[in-house]
């Protein structure tokens, strides 16, 4: 206990540390009865005015407040710096007296025109659009509160800082930043009112941040065909709700088809076997419109791809075809694509398991198309008739079958012969 005052009638009152408690021990040697909570790390010092108002020095960043028969605990002086430890009044006048710095200060009699209150800095953790001030005050007849604002985006009020502005109808006008300060200024046209502020509330909104968005498959450069499944993955820092659109483009990007909108999945059908074959680009768009529509913002991602649902052909020299004394069956071939690279080129024989051969001279010729030759020996086979199937594959997976017969004679003595062709082979174009 630092502060202790009698008031006229012998009634005691007790300034407690630390809690800022102001009891009040009755002229009969009643029991204590807290008077007031003061809110505060210490009170210092108590002294009573004639109006029977409790002046309080308190500590740390306050340094004064007023209790009137209400009870309750008004700030009168706040510093950044100093402490109040003393308090004398005489008259109505309060003096203060202050260390760290030491200072002297004298209120009243009475209550100042105006005052101002400036408040703690309020961190919104992130750059923020600052919304409304309002307050609840007992504003009496003759009395005014006004409010300023200011803002930066470091915690101590700097020269990078926007300056004090007024409050339009309760909105603030400081600019987005992520920390605020605000003061309120009250006045009185005389000396026996004034404005009461109880409350204060404060509305800020966290500026909205871009998502982001990138597409996992298709790759750059990947052949699509018949139906697609589009991945992609999208972000928001702010854990906003995305929704995306997912539009094709055949002229790069001089038009756009949507293809999806409006979905919230990561992944979307697309059937390419809509398209014309050729090269497209792809585009997922992700937007934060749905969490916040007053703002949104979007990210997109695009890939350039091909579409190719066009088969590729491949065909067999009908004169190369030979049963040899090994008794394989030998053929050359060739295979094309007009649009995309010969992926693979497998063989079979009477419908077995399929065997990939080596591509050779993958080229593309001078028409755009892709062609291969194409080579085949195969495995030691029975006298009698065999089915002998080549396949060949584009980038996009479209396959092209071609078939021919074999047979080979019980005695294959002598030189190779000619076999008979069951399925006509076109010959390759240029
Ligand atoms: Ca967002
Ligand atoms: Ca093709």
């Amino acid at each position: 206990m630092d502060a202790l005052v009698l008031d006229d009638e012998g009634n005691l009152y007790v300034g407690a540390s630390p809690g800022g408690r102001i009891y009040r021990i009755p002229a009969d040697g009643g029991l204590p009865e807290l008077y007031c909570e003061a809110e505060q790390r210490a009170i210092y010092e108590l002294c009573l005015l004639p109006d029977g108002d409790l002046v309080a020095a308190v500590g740390s960043r306050d340094l004064l407040v007023r209790v009137g028969p209400d009870r309750k605990p008004n700030l009168v002086l706040r510093a950044e710096t100093g402490l109040a430890t003393a308090i004398a009044q005489a008259d109505g006048v309060i003096y203060v007296g202050c260390s760290a710095p030491g200072q002297l200060r004298r209120f009243g009699p009475g209550r100042a025109a105006s005052g101002q209150l400036e408040s703690e800095v309020f961190d919104a953790e992130r750059t923020a659009r600052w919304g409304r001030i309002d307050w609840l005050a007992e504003a009496q007849e003759g009395t005014g509160v006004t409010a300023e604002s200011r803002a930066g985006d470091s915690p101590m009020p700097d020269d990078h800082w926007s300056p004090w502005a007024a409050a339009q109808d309760g909105i603030i006008v400081s600019p987005p930043a992520r920390y605020l300060q605000y003061r309120l200024i009250l006045r009185a046209e005389d000396s026996a009112t004034s404005p009461v502020v109880q409350q204060i509330r404060i509305s800020h909104q966290p500026q909205n941040r871009q998502p982001t968005c990138s597409l996992k498959s298709p790759k750059a450069g990947d052949w699509l065909s018949k139906k697609e499944t589009i991945n992609w993955q999208g972000r928001d820092p702010d854990k906003d709700t995305l929704a995306y659109e997912v539009a094709t483009s055949s002229d790069l990007g001089k038009t756009w088809k949507q293809l999806e909108q409006d979905i919230r999945e990561n992944k979307c059908e697309w059937d390419t076997g809509e398209q014309e074959d050729g090269r497209y680009l792809l585009r997922v768009t992700a937007t934060d419109g749905l969490s916040v529509p007053a703002d949104p913002r979007s990210a997109e991602a695009s890939v350039a791809i091909w579409v190719d649902n066009t088969p590729p052909e491949i065909g067999i020299f009908k004169s190369s075809l030979s049963v040899g004394d090994d008794r394989r069956a030998r053929a050359t071939g060739w295979a094309r694509d007009a649009l995309s690279p010969i992926r693979s080129v497998e063989y079979r024989v009477d419908g077995g398991n399929w065997k990939s051969l080596p591509l050779t001279s993958v080229e593309s010729s001078l028409a755009g198309e892709y062609v291969t030759d194409l080579s085949v020996a195969t495995e030691v086979l029975e006298a009698g008739s065999h089915s002998l199937e080549l396949r060949a594959f584009d980038a996009a997976g479209n396959v092209a079958t071609d078939r021919v017969s074999v047979t080979v004679e019980k005695e294959t003595e002598g030189a190779a012969k000619e076999t008979p062709v069951s399925a006509a082979s076109p010959a390759p174009a240029g």
